[in-house]
């Protein structure tokens, strides 16, 4: 059964037998990792195996993906810089990122290269021309956070334009707290999953329950808990329903019924169920009333009165592509039944993201079971490891930022937009700011050129600035495509610690390791820097390294302490190499406070209830996101009519990996097709254009065209096809906007469209597309080739320490 654990204990002894080999294990030194964490077997000073932690019954396999990737041909071994670039100076041919040769300095030129870069452009432009929102997941390890460095940094040069939310969900993250008053924060209150297989008999997940992405915590995995929960509540009875494009997004195995509905049309489906709790008298209207304001506007649209339009199950069955009395049926028995409704993270990268969660919520509140134990509402189960866990959350302290002295932000996904249009509007949760004029972009830790949608777009935004500088470890296209790259450690060559609010276990990461070749740690990096400009005391603070781990987990253990969790001393923690706090007694349901008493645990909205109706985002005036949920048709989706374009891609997260990292490792390979990422497409639409499985195609629409492997599968929403994000962009004539992408990073073919004017958050999955089979004539993969590097003069006549590498 898929349920009983496809990738559990990967290298642990399976038996008994093994107990030495399990015992002998425990003394092996321990990491952590976005994905989980390990024992680090080393030989010969190289990394041999990660073995999965023995606390963790359903390790992930992501984690060895490192093994190869760590010394292999794509590690970043000394500082480069682009040849024209260091030629002829800041903002020289543009059009050549990502198809020239690197010249290879050595520290000291480096940092002093930067450093008088920065300066040339604070002075010529001020702080808000860098650019340094520097989004990216980077690796686990409270102290080597990338972003938190670079912030720190920059911080004391006098600041810089940073972004605001995520690429995750910023739909919501704007959207949501207009309707019950915060919504990041109320991620770890998430109604637990033993809440859940005890109160819940029915769990509708919007988007399904998709165990690959519970592999992922960010911070930090102790151990995975996904799998467990979800078993736990089938064990139970509870019934689950996934309503998704996607069979796979809810195990097979669970036995759940599936509503493959077509995709951004959720919205549509909650208004044709909330009609149907309407007219047949099925609303908890003591909740309605005692708990959120607005009802009645909302229902006026629901039945029509505003538009002429009721917004019946036959009027749904018509956008969502699910049978009228599949919807009516299934309004019925969620009313009939203890229901917990799932909306996935996924829904709000869409256009008009921010309409299928408050939907949601008045959904929920309909059904007049939010704060109950086990039901209400969750936003994404297994969307990580953290929701829906029963633990106790540590309260991590970070590496102080210090003040930004530059005001100016724009929304995360709004970043060609900036480069493209300096100077002008742009709209964002009520107010209208302006795009500052970017001369430098500096980046540690994340990948643009994964995770932008549109990248021919984002091509032509990245030749507007005169510098770019990336901080990496491997020659991925972010680094290919930059001007000044300074290599940084993996997170196996350093010592660190993994402590994340949303995990009950501190880590003790240790150094594995020597760095490959000449990479130095982000904080390092940074102090040469700093010391290059005069303010490397400001920087480090006085401390090295050593030292601010050792701060940050006894103030973690002053916070903890203050709130009743006592957590060992410094010492007694390195020596047993993790710690983790006992879970609460009660298992938590979400707003269950709320519930029991409304007024003095009101929520943070203006009414302190909940707001199916908001006079705060209906005075905004936005046409794309009105004052309640409301169905606003995409310019991209299955009901456009659209005959160039008929399919609907969807990009979802790789289950080989995180996002773009260790793509060139062995786990993320193996899950490749011919070397390609796989597109899988229903046998309907194969047939239609004449594709056997595994055959090679060009999937494309006007912004841009990428090749991938076909993989037929009846698993899958006729007219759907689906790649997961992550391999890493290939152009086939680097520098040339339009170039076709060789190895399948779909993102060359996304839109890059804000989700409305309120959250401003990437809609990457309102996407059309075609696909055709491309023959024989396709072009060799060189995603994972380092670019061309030249040794500088200097190098040649001084060279550095000496490279292991
Ligand atoms: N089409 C489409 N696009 C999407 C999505 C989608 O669903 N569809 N999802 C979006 C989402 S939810 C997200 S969160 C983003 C993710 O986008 P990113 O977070 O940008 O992606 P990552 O591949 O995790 O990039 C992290 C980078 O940090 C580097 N790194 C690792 N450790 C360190 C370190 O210690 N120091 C430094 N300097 N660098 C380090 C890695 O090598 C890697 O290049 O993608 C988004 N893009
Ligand atoms: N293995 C792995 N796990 C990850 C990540 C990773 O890169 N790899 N990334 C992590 C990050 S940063 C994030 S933000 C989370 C994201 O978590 P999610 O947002 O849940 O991730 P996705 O895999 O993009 O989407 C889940 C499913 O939603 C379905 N879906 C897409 N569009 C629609 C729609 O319009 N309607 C319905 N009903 N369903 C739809 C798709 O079939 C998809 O498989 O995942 C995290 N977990
Ligand atoms: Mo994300």
């Amino acid at each position: 059964m898929q349920l009983e654990n496809s990738m559990r204990n990967f290298d642990l002894p399976a038996s008994d037998h093994d107990f030495d080999k399990a015992s002998r294990l425990k003394d092996l030194p321990i990491t952590s990792t976005h994905w989980g964490a390990y024992r680090v077997e080393t030989g010969n000073g190289r990394i041999k195996a990660l073995h999965g932690f023995e606390e963790d019954p359903d390790a992930s396999p992501i984690g060895r993906g490192i093994i190869d990737a760590i010394d292999g041909p794509t590690r970043i071994r000394r500082p480069s810089v682009r040849k024209s670039w260091l030629e002829n100076g800041p903002g020289t041919y543009p059009e050549r990122r990502g198809a020239e040769a690197f010249v290879e300095l050595t520290w000291q030129e480096a940092e002093s290269l930067v450093a008088r870069e920065l300066t040339r452009v604070r002075s010529e432009y001020g702080n808000r021309g860098i650019f340094a929102g520097s989004y990216g997941w980077a690796s686990a390890g409270r102290f080597h956070h990338a972003q938190s460095q670079i912030h720190r940094f920059l911080n004391c040069f006098g600041g810089y334009t940073h972004s605001k939310n995520t690429y995750s969900f910023a739909a919501a993250e704007v959207a949501v707290p207009h309707v019950i008053g915060a919504f990041r924060s109320f991620l770890p209150e998430s109604t637990s999953w033993p809440a859940i297989a005890t109160g819940a008999e029915l769990v509708v997940a919007f988007g399904g329950i998709p165990l690959k992405n519970g592999q992922i915590n960010s911070g930090g995995v102790g151990a995975h808990l996904q799998r467990q929960g979800l078993k736990q509540a089938l064990d139970a009875g509870v019934e689950f329903v996934n309503v998704g494009p996607l069979r796979s997004d809810l195990d097979e195995s669970a036995g759940s019924s599936w509503l493959p509905i077509r995709p951004c049309t959720d919205t549509a489906l909650m208004l044709g169920i909330m009609h149907v709790l309407i007219s047949e008298d099925l609303c908890d209207r003591d909740f309605l009333e005692r708990f959120t304001v607005g009802f009645e506007t909302f229902r006026a649209y629901v039945e029509g009165k505003v538009d002429g339009k009721a917004k019946t199950a036959d009027w749904a069955a018509g956008i969502c592509g699910i049978d009228a009395d599949r919807i009516e049926n299934l309004a019925r028995r969620m009313a009939a039944r203890k229901t917990m409704i799932s909306t996935s993270w996924s829904l709000t990268r869409q256009a008009y993201g921010e309409q299928p969660f408050w939907a949601g919520i008045a959904l929920a509140s309909a059904l007049g079971e939010i704060g109950l134990p086990g039901r209400g509402i969750g936003f994404g189960y297994s969307a990580t490891n953290s929701i829906g866990g029963h633990y106790s959350r540590i309260p991590g302290a970070s590496l102080p930022q210090g003040a930004n002295g530059v005001e100016d932000f724009i929304p995360v996904a709004r970043i060609s937009d900036m480069l493209l249009n300096a100077g002008e509007d742009f709209d964002y949760n009520g107010a209208t700011y302006k795009y500052p004029d970017i001369r430098l972009i500096y980046w540690a830790g994340g990948n643009p050129f994964h995770h932008h949608q549109d990248l021919n777009r984002m091509l032509s935004a990245w030749r507007k600035p005169e510098t770019i500088i990336v901080h990496d470890w491997c020659w991925n296209p972010a680094a290919k495509h930059a001007d000044i790259v300074l290599p940084c450690t993996a997170s196996l060559e350093r010592d660190d610690i993994a402590i994340s609010p949303r995990d009950p276990y501190a880590v003790a990461m240790r150094k594995a390791v020597e760095p490959v070749g000449e990479s130095r740690n982000d904080f390092d990096i940074l102090a040469g820097i700093a010391r290059c400009l005069g303010i490397e005391e400001e920087f480090t603070g006085g401390r090295s390294s050593a030292e601010w781990i050792r701060w940050i987990y006894e103030e973690t253990a002053r916070r903890s302490g203050s709130q009743g969790a006592e957590m060992p001393g410094y010492d007694e923690f390195q020596r047993a190499g993790w710690f983790k706090l006992d879970p609460p007694a009660e298992p938590v349901s979400f707003l269950s406070d709320f519930r029991r008493d409304p007024d003095s645990r009101a929520l943070g909205t203006p009414s302190g209830k909940i707001e199916i109706y908001s006079e705060t985002v209906a005075k905004f005036g936005y046409a794309d996101c009105p004052g309640h949920p409301t169905w606003l048709p995409p310019r991209e989706w299955l009901g456009a009519g659209n005959k160039d374009y008929p399919l609907h891609l969807i990009t979802n997260q790789p289950a080989a990996k995180l996002h773009s990292q260790l793509d060139q490792g062995s786990e993320s390979r193996k899950s490749k097709l011919n070397g390609r990422e796989p597109i899988s497409m229903h046998p309907a639409d194969a047939e239609d254009r004449g594709l056997q499985d595994g055959e090679t195609v060009k999937v494309f629409n006007s912004r841009g065209a990428c090749v991938a492997s076909v993989r037929i599968t009846d698993g899958i929403r006729r007219g759907v096809v689906q790649m997961a994000t992550g391999a890493w962009f290939d152009p086939e004539s680097p520098g040339r906007i339009g170039s076709i992408c060789k190895h399948g990073n779909p993102n060359v073919l996304t839109p890059d469209l804000g989700t409305s004017r309120l959250a401003q958050g990437p809609g990457a999955n309102s996407c059309l597309v075609d696909v055709e089979g491309i023959g024989e004539s396709t072009p060799g993969i060189t995603a994972h080739d380092p670019p061309e590097l030249i040794e500088s003069d200097c190098r040649r006549s001084r060279p550095e320490s000496p490279s292991s590498g």
